[in-house]
């Protein structure tokens, strides 16, 4: 664990990232009051930008360039309302090219040069790039094909070795689900991963600034100074920010050298992140990582229409089942069987990888499961009048059910004839069993201080434990699906007693 922090593996999420007073040592920081007076900066200034600086100098009387200081001071202007937004130029010191990067917040204006060794018609001719790119993507028509385009592009535009797009579940784990790779690595597509390898507070920092370099993971990370009683320097926005030493560990467990990601955020969530690594160190121009950050935005933007488009389908869909099943019960004596004829199509609306049937005894089963293991399902359930039941863990079961249940721990049950013991369920094995994992267990050459669990392979293990004898819960439009369902079934059945009542007198 970082020596003195008191962060370790059980409470990486109280680590306060935003505020490490160190930076990554490609460049240099200055941070002035809004008054536009010399507050604090990095130990490595005076070597980087050739100038030694002083407490509570003016920046008037910097010796910077004309238009950075242009820059600064409009930055100082704007700084009191609601501050500046971000800017870069680029500009020359002690020899060396520099991307200045200035932005304010309630206390501070920051300023950070960051070196850069390209020059800028090269980098101008990637940014073009990125226009063609973004042109392409808007016409993906499914996440996956999108988020592995995105995933092509933002290799070719960065050149690293391996671009990943990662996916949040319902419970904030993980999926690789897009991924560009070079040749001889092996791939990560289809690994899923804990919500601690990215603790909540990296989350919330990452929704609001959206994309992080860490340039070289081997780095010496350079302190800040500046005047002693100050508070720390919030550095949720700086691109210079000196990572986690947890998270460095994790990286170097993985043999990666630099990485960077970029959020994908969709209605204020974080929805994904393109993930990127390198096997030697790459410093990522500014303006290229700007280039990123705009595909992310469109990839947001292109997600959200999808998803919706999605959800719109899967509603019409199950609404289309449900006209066809209703009308099969409507002629059909045995509902068992009218519901076993639709069941594919049952089983798809209700995402669920199996169904049981059950009435008056009777039990039929659609999918992988035993007929002991439905007859114990069967048994398990409450003969009251309960509409709707959902059970995701094992120890939601009745404790007689015991074992006979297998993996199928996630239920879904319809009770649409409570007085006939009438039951439809949706059931999904363990997440364990559902997972595709990418690459076989393997024994990993580095393992760092903090052990097995920084590494992919550990990391796996910690969300198997952590999932244990649960199933994915199922999610509201699934839920909306499976009442409507039930609502029409109960129409039918009335309509069908009704109809038998007739007949009778
Ligand atoms: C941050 N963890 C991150 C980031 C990623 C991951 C992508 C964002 C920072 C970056 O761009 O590098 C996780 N990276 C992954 C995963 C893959 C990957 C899952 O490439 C899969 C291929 N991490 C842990 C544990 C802790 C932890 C156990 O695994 C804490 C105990 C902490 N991860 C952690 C912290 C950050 C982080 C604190 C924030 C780093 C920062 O921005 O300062």
């Amino acid at each position: 664990a970082p020596p003195g922090t008191g962060i370790d593996l059980d409470n990486c999420a109280d680590e306060p990232i935003h505020i490490p007073g160190l930076i990554q040592p490609h460049g240099a920081l200055l941070a002035f009051d809004h008054g536009g007076a010399l507050r604090s900066w990095s130990a490595n200034a005076a070597e980087l930008l050739g100038f030694a600086p002083v407490l509570n100098e003016q920046v008037t009387r910097l010796p910077l360039q004309a238009p950075v200081l242009a820059q600064l001071r409009e930055c100082i202007d704007d700084s009191g309302a609601d501050g500046c937004t971000r800017t870069a130029i680029e500009t020359t010191m002690a020899g060396q090219v520099f991307d200045c990067i200035v932005h304010s917040d309630a206390y501070r204006v920051i300023a950070e040069f960051e070196r850069r060794d390209i020059r800028s018609d090269t980098v101008a001719a990637f940014a073009l790039k990125a226009h063609t790119a973004i042109e392409r993507l808007k016409r993906q028509k499914t996440i996956g094909t999108l988020l592995q385009l995105a995933v092509e592009q933002v290799r070719a535009i960065t050149g690293f070795d391996r671009v990943m797009a990662y996916r949040f579940r319902h419970d904030d784990s993980g999926d690789v689900i897009g991924e560009a790779l070079d040749q001889g690595l092996k791939p990560f597509l289809g690994m899923r991963y804990p919500a601690s390898d990215i603790p909540a507070q990296a989350r919330r920092l990452y929704t609001i600034n959206t994309l992080r370099l860490i340039a070289d993971i081997a780095y010496a990370p350079v302190p800040l100074v500046g005047a002693p009683g100050d508070p720390p320097l919030d550095m949720s926005h700086a691109v210079l920010r000196s990572v986690s030493p947890i998270h460095v560990e994790y990286l170097q467990n993985m043999g990666v050298a630099a990485s960077m990601s970029v959020s994908i955020v969709v209605n204020g969530r974080l929805w994904g992140l393109i993930a990127c690594h390198h096997r030697t160190p790459l410093r990522v121009p500014y303006s290229i990582r700007m280039a990123c950050d705009v595909i992310a935005q469109v990839l947001a933007a292109t997600v959200q229409s999808l998803d919706a488009r999605e959800r719109a389908a899967l509603v019409e869909q199950a609404a289309h089942v449900r006209t066809h099943l209703i009308e099969t019960l409507l002629q059909e004596d045995d509902v068992l069987a009218a519901l076993q004829r639709h069941a594919a199509d049952l089983a798809t609306t209700l995402g669920a990888e199996a169904l049981v049937f059950a009435q008056q005894g009777r039990v039929l089963v659609h999918g992988a499961l035993s007929h002991e293991a439905a007859t114990a399902i069967v048994a398990s359930l409450p003969t009251d009048g309960e509409e709707v039941l959902q059970r995701c863990g094992r120890a939601e079961w009745p404790a007689a059910t015991g074992a006979a249940i297998g993996p199928w721990v996630g239920l879904l049950g319809l009770h649409f004839d409570p007085a006939n013991g009438g039951w439809l369920l949706a059931l999904r094995r363990e997440q364990v069993e559902t997972i595709r994992w990418g690459g076989k267990p393997e024994k990993l050459p580095h393992t760092g201080p903090l052990g097995h669990r920084l590494t992919p392979r550990g990391s796996f293990d910690e969300w198997v434990e952590s999932v244990t004898d649960t199933a994915e819960p199922w999610d509201a439009g699934r839920l909306l699906v499976a009442e409507q369902l039930l609502a029409e079934m109960h129409r039918a059945s009335m309509t069908r007693h009704a109809e038998l009542d007739r007949a009778r007198m």
